[in-house]
């Protein structure tokens, strides 16, 4: 028998022929572990044995399979549950059982950090690791409303937040960070939900080939008769303005029927005011269907009655009032009142403006209603996270939504560097332990180049929405222009040489992410940033009296802020990492496009994640916590030891006999550089209280 370095126990044969042609489930135990091709090799082997999971140490690598594998059935699960991470072959359930047990034996909060670009698989892995818990953890009666509660959130919040993109039938339109409470047995008993930036935008205009929230037609495609009838609605998707633009309201892929029986059976589990909810929903397709002509003066006057009259009664507004919000405006200026009316064009943007905030408030509104049915009955004391947001995303045209979801990506990105990366090389630095600093690319410099205080590119915008006058898209660029026309990672027309400056507009800026290039658009960026919705229509959207409006800010500085507020709570937790790769853009299961992963490979720092990991050690702890634990093994520092921690750590182990290259002396930790190592000593331990009579189990992963 041999042991792999990652503690696997094989036989030499048959380790032998497996490697060969299923790869190596742990990235670290590559033999030319810095080679690029060596690294993609083994992804495709496995990918070609429907092996999507290997490990980098204890971060998990996942590649999309496209398909449906059996590796996600009750008796998995328990496969999973209580076993050491490395006894099993890679699965998210051991991230999530590694988390879970950290949570209960360390009572540590915990976090798990989904990445990866749109379509690579963040979703799926976030609800199979919800499931994962609804089926392991601890029940009782009540646990089992909330676990229930806590499945069912899901797809109404993916029916009101995702939509077919180019990128993926299912992707989400808005960041989601969720928080599962657990109490002092380790039983769920609540839940919390942050959401972020929802793209309002879809509501009104889709690109070509994509769709509007999957709501929209779950409801038309899937209402009863008296449902559609009291909501004045028809059943083809065609009849609406707002869900044919991207021409493409039915999708091979999506069962539009049968997803509405799931999201109206949840939706009662979540809120009563389902009836509520349905009035606004339909609100926002006769509001779409909302008609204008000019008269005379070319002052814009409603032509769809019928419309209007079905919007007063699903917003409970006046028809009147309503009528007359669409085509005046309503300022405040030195104090007075003044109403003025509007032309076609401003009354079209109106009605679409109201649109969108009605939609994103009802969003707002319904994560509160999710949050107020998972708030636990009694006080939890840990919590785990899952982040699930929007992955990185480029297409032929990118406005200002794409720029925000990939500033949020590159966030993320930063946080996994600065845990990973950065803390694992400072940490060997302060330790005083000899180390090979290993080169990586640091995202930094691109969040500075957004988020910077007066200099970033959210400043500029935020200072283009606030300056009277004449402020423009255009300008807005050209401010951008003057202050960051020399940073690398920023480009325009203007600042390129004469061979790039062919693929760019005059009204586009490029930003080179860590993830590779976007070329954005600024037509709407100043209008999207503002998110106004005039003071009239905002007094017609307070109708149904469950709105709620957010402070008079830039949208993208509310989203900087709220994102810096999540990477607080997300460094306040152990994390763990899942990284999502997207085997080819065709969304095809057995396709392993080789250019498209090593791109993924590539900026997702996987091979500096490895070089780190590999060049580092497995196991490290403070003297104090290791002697704690593994004290009874040595005649010498049981049961007490007096003298210095560090002392008695270099007695034990010397007791325990390791040997010198398996571990380094810190300043003020213990360095072991295989698990193996710590494995025998577990074992040990074991024998140990046994002998002493004691029952506690013990699990390796609680240590690692
Ligand atoms: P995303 O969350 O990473 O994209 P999803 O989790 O929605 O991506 O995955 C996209 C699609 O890939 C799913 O709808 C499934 O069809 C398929 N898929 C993903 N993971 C699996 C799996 N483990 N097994 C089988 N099929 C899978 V985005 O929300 O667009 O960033 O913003
Ligand atoms: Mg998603």
């Amino acid at each position: 028998m041999q042991t792999g370095a990652n503690g696997v126990r094989l036989t030499m044969e048959s380790a032998l022929t497996a490697r060969d042609r299923v790869g190596v489930q742990d990235f670290v135990l590559l033999e030319n572990f810095t080679s690029e091709a060596a690294f993609i090799e083994n992804l495709r082997k496995r990918f070609k044995e429907n092996l999507i999971y290997t490990y980098i140490g204890s971060v998990l690598v996942s590649v999309n399979p496209y398909k449906e594998l059996e590796i996600y059935s009750k008796q998995n699960m328990e496969r999973y549950r209580g076993v050491s991470f490395y006894e099993v072959s890679p699965h998210l359930y051991a991230i999530a059982d590694n988390s879970y047990r950290s949570l209960r034996t360390e009572r540590k909060d915990q976090c798990i950090l989904i990445s990866g670009e749109s379509g690579a698989g963040k979703t799926e892995a976030t609800k199979k690791i919800l499931q994962y818990y609804a089926v392991t953890c601890p029940a009782s009666q009540q646990v089992e409303t909330v676990k229930d509660r806590l499945l069912q959130s899901n797809p109404v919040l993916e029916a009101f937040g995702n939509a077919k993109t180019l990128r993926n039938d299912n992707s989400s339109r808005f960041g989601k960070y969720m928080d599962v409470q657990f109490d002092y047995r380790g039983a769920p008993v609540g839940g919390h939900i942050l959401n972020y930036l929802l793209e309002k935008s879809r509501v009104v205009h889709q690109n070509h080939g994509e769709r509007n929230f999957h709501i929209f037609y779950q409801l038309l495609e899937g209402g009863e008769e008296d449902l559609l009838r009291r909501l004045g609605l028809e059943k083809s998707p065609q009849q609406y303005h707002y869900l044919v633009k991207g021409h493409c309201a039915r999708v091979s892929s999506i069962n539009d029927k049968n997803d509405w029986k799931v999201v109206r059976r949840a939706l009662s589990i979540i809120t009563f005011r389902v009836n509520d909810l349905l009035s606004i929903v339909a609100s926002v397709l006769h509001l779409g269907n909302v008609q204008f002509a000019a008269d005379e003066q070319g002052n814009a006057q409603v032509t769809t009655e019928n419309q209007i009259k079905y919007l007063a009664r699903l917003l409970a507004v006046e028809g009147s009032v309503l009528r007359d919000a669409l085509i005046h405006k309503k300022i405040i200026a030195k104090g007075e009142e003044l109403i003025s009316p509007l032309n076609l064009e401003q009354a079209a943007y109106a009605r679409d403006a109201l649109a969108k905030a009605i939609y994103g408030r009802t969003f707002s509104w319904l994560v509160n209603k999710v949050n107020k049915s998972l708030f636990p009955g009694w006080r939890s004391t840990t919590v785990l996270g899952l982040l699930d947001i929007y992955g990185f995303e480029v297409f032929q045209h990118n406005s200002f939504e794409q720029f925000c979801i990939n500033y949020c990506n590159e966030k993320l990105q930063q946080l996994f560097i600065e845990l990973t990366l950065k803390s694992e090389q400072e940490e060997y630095e302060s330790e005083g332990i000899a180390w090979e600093p290993v080169q990586y690319f640091n995202n930094k410099i691109i969040c500075d180049l957004v988020e910077e205080k007066f200099k970033g590119i959210i400043s500029i915008l935020d200072e283009e929405c606030l300056r009277p006058g004449d402020a423009t898209d255009t300008t807005f660029l050209e401010k951008l222009e003057e202050t960051v026309k020399n940073h690398p990672h920023f480009l325009t027309h203007k600042l390129a040489d004469q061979k790039t400056r062919k693929s760019l507009g005059r009204e586009e800026f490029r930003l080179l992410h860590y993830a590779g290039e976007v070329t954005y658009s600024v037509a709407g960026f100043l209008d999207k940033n503002n998110d106004l919705l005039f003071r009239n229509l905002k007094e017609v959207s307070m109708g149904r009296g469950c709105l709620q409006y957010s402070a008079e800010q830039g949208v993208s500085t509310q989203f900087k802020n709220s994102l810096s507020k999540l990477m607080e709570i997300l460094m306040s937790k152990e994390p763990s990492y899942i990284r999502c790769i997207k085997p080819n853009d065709a969304k095809q299961a057995d396709r392993f496009d080789e250019v498209l992963i090593r791109h993924q490979v590539k900026y997702l720092g996987l091979m500096e994640n490895l070089r780190v990991r590999r060049a580092g050690f497995a196991y490290r702890r403070k003297y104090e916590v290791f002697l704690q634990r593994y004290k009874s093994l040595c005649p010498e520092t049981w049961p007490t030891w007096d003298g210095r921690p560090h002392d008695g750590v270099a007695v034990l182990v010397k007791h325990l006999g390791y040997k010198q290259e398996e571990y380094k002396m810190g300043r003020t930790k213990i360095f072991i550089r295989f698990p193996k190592t710590l494995f025998a000593t577990e074992d040990a331990l074991e024998v140990r209280k046994q002998s002493l009579g004691e029952s506690q189990a013990f699990c390796v992963k609680s240590v690692l």
